[in-house]
């Protein structure tokens, strides 16, 4: 996969993009990731990116020209041109899934009030947003989306045994994890994980799962992937709850 940030801060990338998995991946040759800086596509002595909104009102708005030109040198035919922008689709794990089919990814990054409407209407293929909040730039949210995105590529993730066990519990919140001491300031570690135990604790795991999707993410529970045994616990969790047919 190769993907080409556009950004007026492409230092901001830096750092990010130095550690864990993003560098492990770029090291390995999986994802091939470029950073441009908007304004090495301006004209103009000032190196302008910005002008004054028509119509007034506070702050700037991102002039096109310099943008269709950073997407005109990068593009490829097959380039997928995402805008960060709170305007856009939902960004979700099944929308992360999408995107690691993509071969090349132009991310544009926006600033200021936002980019011209041009922009969004005649080089951007789609908007996409990580979050129903504001945050002031689309560099971080397109960090997020490369987080999700770079570690679904094959041969990022270790074993096959933990995409496994992903897609099992995808949907579901984690259960809860222990490690040593077995006993910390009074606090003991489920018995059943020191037990040995392997049916037992995958049991644990699963309804611990379940229990806690079912009061902190109940919403999660309608497109959950669900057994009739996680249908029956959650039953016992609370005899009221009414949940839709499975989708296979
Ligand atoms: C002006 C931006 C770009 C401003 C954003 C994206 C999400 N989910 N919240 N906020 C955002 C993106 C805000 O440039």
């Amino acid at each position: 996969m190769r993907v080409d940030i556009i950004s007026i801060f492409p230092d901001m990338f830096t750092s990010p993009l130095s550690y864990g998995l993003l560098k492990r991946a770029r090291e390995a040759g999986v994802v091939n990731i470029s950073v441009h800086d908007l304004r090495a596509f301006t004209h103009d002595k000032h190196r302008t990116v910005d002008d004054y909104p028509f119509g007034g009102g506070p702050g700037m708005v991102m002039k096109p020209e310099p943008v269709f030109e950073a997407v005109e040198a990068l593009r490829r035919p097959e380039s997928h041109v995402v805008l960060l922008s709170p305007q856009g689709r939902l960004f979700t794990q099944a929308v992360a899934q999408e995107m690691a089919s993509i071969e090349n990814l132009i991310l544009l990054c926006g600033r200021y009030e936002g980019v011209d409407e041009r922009v969004a209407l005649q080089v951007v293929d789609e908007e996409l947003s990580i979050g129903d909040y504001v945050i002031s730039g689309g560099e971080v949210a397109a960090l997020v989306l490369m987080e999700a995105v770079v570690r679904l590529l094959p041969g990022v993730l270790g074993s096959p045994l933990s995409l496994e066990e992903d897609s099992l519990g995808w949907g579901l919140l984690e259960y809860p994890q222990y490690t040593r001491p077995a006993e910390f300031r009074g606090l003991d570690v489920p018995q059943v994980l020191l037990s040995g135990d392997h049916a037992q604790v995958r049991l644990w795991r699963r309804e611990q799962a379940l229990e806690r999707t079912y009061k902190r993410r109940p919403d999660l529970l309608e497109s959950a992937p669900l057994t009739a045994d996680d249908r029956q616990f959650l039953k016992k969790l609370e005899g009221a709850v009414t949940l839709p047919a499975r989708e296979e």
